[in-house]
């Protein structure tokens, strides 16, 4: 595809309903399209001094379908400039019913795309210019045409890319037909025909999800990293650490992703700095009819620093590229209110302590992040966050285990309808809420167990 063509494709940018500008649930530093559906962060590279984040996106409206790869690019994460839609389905070609999920990597020299056509799903390369404006798909296409002879799988999508010497290895997310979700690992020399191996994990918990979407693997050393997303009877990120010699995999230990139910298909990435970082999708929490009226939908995670701790833990921080949207720094949590802000907080961990967000100004609505210290529980309680009874209203909750006498650290970034908590660096939680304009009151719970804090308000990114 040229950038002609990509222009051509249906519009990504144009003249913008008043609605979007105006909408007071619209975060403002997350990072989201102008308008429309989106999902998945795909093809995440920092190249040339700029990242690219392209996105699984519907041009047609707030709802998924008709999955094409929105396109934008950021000096440092956190400011975005919009391009044109990258990658539209190609009538008659393996695309043609959707450019699914899939990953960008430098190929002797070239940005190389990997992705899922679908109905049937195959694995297929498209070919970029050196600034990512252009595309052209390889006339080999599909790369992997069917999943591995003999092995009945219920998806085959979200290609994951890595290279290994003189090989380039590709997971393939999968699940066994009546089994459960699995990882399909392949060789390649040459990019262009791929052998099956095994499978690179399996699971053998049908709670852990049937179907296993959006691998990623990274082979660090002395320990690996595979994260999937698992769906059905679940829908949430895992973890696993271990060892990988061989092209096998040796899980240890198992973790989440996200514990708060709002954070799926995430990627992760080498950026500019060698950090991992970690792109995850932040759904919605209302109907499809809520989201197709304010004429948006999906905002994508604040980046996240992976790290292996010595105990084979996943640590997750948020990128400090952040800090530049603060504002003026509040040291009294009686002074902090709005709908845009962040806050550093710890607490001695005992009693019930937290956080309650986005309270109204009678305190009847109100989001509410707990920990209580006998359970070791983080909780988020969006029971009564909003009085539309419509929109998603329950507790979820995580363990968060501390050492003796170590304090809760809490990081909340709240963007309007989106509450993200970072807790100790390991446990994250993720969620939607959708109070009316006037929620803006904050408090602390147990002040008394309160050992530091520190609030900014946040600027917008855009
Ligand atoms: N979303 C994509 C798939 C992937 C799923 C389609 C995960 O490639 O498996 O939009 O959200």
């Amino acid at each position: 595809m040229t950038r002609r063509e990509c222009l051509a494709a249906p519009a990504l940018l144009g003249s913008e309903p008043l609605s979007i500008e105006n909408d007071p649930l619209r975060p403002r530093y997350h990072f989201l399209p102008p308008r429309n559906w989106m999902n998945d962060p795909n093809g995440l590279i920092h190249h040339k001094g700029l990242y690219h984040l392209f996105y699984q996106y519907n041009p047609n409206g707030a709802y998924w379908g008709d999955m094409h790869w929105g396109h934008a690019t950021s000096p440092d994460m956190v400011h975005w400039e919009h391009l044109p839609i990258a990658l539209a389905p190609a009538p008659g070609g393996p695309d043609k019913d959707g450019v699914f999920s899939g990953c960008c990597r430098m190929h002797n020299g070239v940005p190389t795309i990997f992705y899922t056509g679908v109905s049937p799903e195959t694995q297929n390369i498209i070919l970029a210019n050196d600034d990512l404006t252009s595309f052209r798909r390889f006339p080999g296409n599909p790369v992997i045409a069917r999943p591995p002879e003999g092995l009945e799988v219920t998806a085959f999508r979200d290609p994951n890319v890595w290279q290994e010497g003189e090989d380039w290895m590709m997971a393939i997310g999968s699940g066994r037909k009546g089994g459960n979700g699995m990882v399909l690992l392949y060789r390649s020399r040459d990019l262009a025909h791929w052998e099956y191996l095994h499978p690179l994990a399996e699971s053998a918990r049908t709670e852990d999800g049937v179907i296993w979407e959006c691998p990623n693997f990274l082979p660090l050393h002395p320990t690996s990293v595979l994260i999937v997303s698992a769906d059905h009877p679940i829908r949430k990120p895992f973890y696993w650490t271990g060892e990988y010699e061989n092209r096998r995999f040796e899980a240890r230990k198992m973790g989440a992703i996200d514990d708060g139910g709002y954070c799926y298909a995430p990627q992760v990435f080498v950026d500019g700095k060698g950090r991992q970082i970690l792109f995850g999708w932040i759904p919605e929490g209302r109907t499809v009819a809520a989201q197709k009226a304010s004429g948006w939908a999906g905002a994508q995670s604040i980046p996240r620093i992976l790290e292996v701790s010595p105990g084979g833990e996943l640590l997750m921080r948020p990128i400090p590229e952040f800090e530049v949207l603060r504002g003026a720094e509040i040291r009294e949590p009686a002074k902090l209110k709005g709908d845009s802000y962040e806050i550093e907080a710890e607490f001695a961990a005992s009693g019930s302590s937290g956080l309650v967000l986005r309270a109204s100004p009678d305190g009847r609505l109100r989001t509410v992040v707990r920990f209580d210290a006998a359970t070791r529980r983080l909780s988020i309680d969006r029971t009564h966050s909003s009085a539309n009874k419509d929109n998603e209203q329950d507790v979820r909750d995580t363990h968060i285990s501390l050492a003796a006498a170590e304090p809760l650290r809490l990081r909340v970034f709240l963007d309007r309808s989106i509450v993200e908590v970072f807790a100790n660096d390991r446990v994250v939680m993720t969620s939607r809420i959708y109070p009316p304009g006037e929620c803006a009151g904050f408090e602390v719970i147990d002040p008394s167990s309160l050992r530091r804090f520190r609030a900014w308000p946040m600027r917008s990114a855009t």
